[in-house]
C-alpha cells in the first residue's frame, strides 16, 4: 500500500514536470503532463504544449513507443469529456485500453468537473484520485481562479529595502533587489498573460515591460496600463518596443476622443472601467477591469505596482497572491514610496493577512509569498 502510494507520487511527479514544459503558451488553458506505465516503466508521456494544440493525454497516447494496452496513465488533470478545440481525452484513454487512470485532481471547468472521470468509470477503467492534489492545485492556480471565478488570477509583487521603500526619496529605484531576484521575476512574466502598472510608473520610469529570459527565448506578456485619464505618451516605450504581445489602456470615459482615436491607430485595446462616486468619475474600477479582462481571455495578471495601484488593487479585492522581495538595503528618506500607498487600514486588526506563506532566498534577497483570497 505504502509503496504504491510512492509509486503513485513519484509518476504523477513526473507527469506535472512535464507539464511544467506549457508555461506561459497554454493560457488561459491548464498545464498538464501525462504518462503512462507499464511494468511500472513510462512507456509513454505527453503533455499540453500549446492553446488548441493537443490535450496531455491525446499526446501521451500519440507519442507511445510500444503498445499502452493494459497500462496505468498518470494526468495531473482529470481527462476531459467535451468536444472544444479537441475531442475528449476520456474517450480516447478508453479507446486506447488503458485499465486504469490516476488523476491529481477533478477538473473544476464545469463543461468537465466529474464527467470525464465518469465516463472512464464507465468504461471499467479503475480510477484513483488525490495524488498529489494539493500540488497539482498550486500548479493550476491561475486555471482554477479563472476558470471557477470568471476573473483573472492576481499576483501582486513588489520589492522593497529593509525599510520598506520601493525607491529612494529622489524617485531612483534601479536596483533595488539584485540580478536572481529580477530573473525569478521574469520567470513570471514568462507564466501570465497579462502584466499591469499605473500611469504614474510609465511616466517614471518608462518600462518596457517585456519578458527577458538568460538563456532562452521569453514569452511576452499583454501590457496593461492603468491609466484614468488618459495621460500616457504615444512615446512610451510600451507602445513602441518590439513585443509579441499588445497593449492594453485600462481607462475612463475621461479619455479625449483625440487621444482614445490615436492609441486606437496605434493598435492599443482600449478598456473602459469607470469608477462612479456620486457622479463623479473617481478612477478606474479594477474589479470590472477584471471582468473585461477574462472576456479577452487573459487568465493571469501580474500586477507591478506603483504603490497607488497596488493600494487601489487591495481594496477592490482583485489581488489572489503576493509575492514580496525583501532585499538587505537601507536607503531612509520620509518622502520615499512604500509598496502599498493610499489610506490605509485604521487598525493593525484590519491588516490584510497573508495565507500559506513561504519565504525563497535569491542571494541575499528574501521573497515571501502568501495568498489573500482562499477559495
Ligand atoms: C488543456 N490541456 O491537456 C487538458 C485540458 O480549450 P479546449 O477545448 O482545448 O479545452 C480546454 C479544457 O480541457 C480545459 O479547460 C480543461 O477543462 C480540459 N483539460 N485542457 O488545455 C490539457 N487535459
Ligand atoms: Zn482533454
Amino acid at each position: 500500500m505504502v509503496t504504491n502510494l510512492v509509486m503513485h507520487e513519484k509518476f504523477m511527479m513526473k507527469a506535472m514536470e512535464l507539464a511544467k514544459g506549457g508555461e506561459g503558451r497554454t493560457n488561459p488553458n491548464p498545464l498538464v503532463g501525462a504518462v503512462v506505465v507499464m511494468d511500472g516503466v513510462i512507456v509513454a508521456e505527453g503533455f499540453h504544449e500549446m492553446l488548441g494544440c493537443a490535450h496531455a493525454e491525446a499526446a501521451a497516447i500519440k507519442n507511445a513507443k510500444s503498445d499502452i494496452r493494459g497500462g496505468t496513465m498518470y494526468v495531473n488533470l482529470e481527462p476531459c469529456s467535451h468536444y472544444g478545440r479537441t475531442p475528449p481525452c476520456a474517450d480516447a484513454i478508453v479507446q486506447a485500453g488503458i485499465k486504469e487512470v490516476v488523476v491529481a485532481m477533478e477538473d473544476p471547468n464545469p463543461k468537465v468537473s466529474g464527467r470525464g472521470i465518469g465516463i472512464l468509470r464507465d468504461a471499467g477503467i479503475n480510477v484513483i484520485t488525490g495524488v498529489l492534489e494539493n500540488e497539482a492545485k498550486k500548479l493550476n492556480e491561475i486555471f482554477i481562479k479563472y476558470i471557477s471565478k470568471k476573473q483573472p488570477f492576481v499576483i501582486m509583487k513588489t520589492a522593497m529595502t529593509l525599510d520598506g521603500k520601493i525607491a529612494a526619496a529622489t524617485g531612483d529605484s534601479k536596483w533595488i533587489t539584485g540580478e536572481k531576484s529580477r530573473q525569478h521575476v521574469h520567470s513570471i512574466r514568462n507564466r501570465v498573460a497579462g502584466i499591469m502598472v499605473g500611469i504614474n510608473t510609465v511616466l517614471k520610469d518608462d518600462p518596457s515591460l517585456t519578458t527577458r529570459l538568460e538563456g532562452k527565448m521569453g514569452i511576452d506578456s499583454v501590457r496593461i496600463i492603468v491609466d484614468s485619464s488618459g495621460r500616457i505618451p504615444l512615446e512610451a516605450k510600451v507602445f513602441n518596443i518590439q513585443s509579441d504581445k499588445g497593449v492594453i489602456l485600462a481607462t475612463t470615459s475621461k479619455i479625449s476622443k483625440d487621444k482614445e482615436a490615436l492609441l486606437l491607430n496605434k493598435g492599443v485595446t482600449i478598456v473602459k472601467a469607470d469608477a462612479v462616486e456620486n457622479g463623479t468619475i473617481t478612477g478606474v474600477d479594477l474589479a470590472k477591469l477584471m471582468d473585461e479582462l477574462y472576456k479577452l481571455e487573459i487568465d493571469s495578471v501580474l500586477l507591478e505596482g506603483g504603490g497607488t495601484l497596488n493600494a487601489s488593487a487591495l481594496q477592490y479585492g482583485i489581488v489572489d497572491k503576493v509575492m514580496s522581495f525583501v532585499s538587505p538595503k537601507i536607503v531612509g528618506g520620509v518622502g520615499a514610496p512604500t509598496p502599498v500607498e493610499g489610506r490605509g487600514a485604521e487598525l493593525m486588526k484590519d491588516a490584510i493577512f497573508l495565507k500559506d506563506v513561504s519565504i525563497e532566498r535569491f542571494d541575499d534577497d528574501i521573497l515571501i509569498e502568501g495568498y489573500v483570497n482562499n477559495y
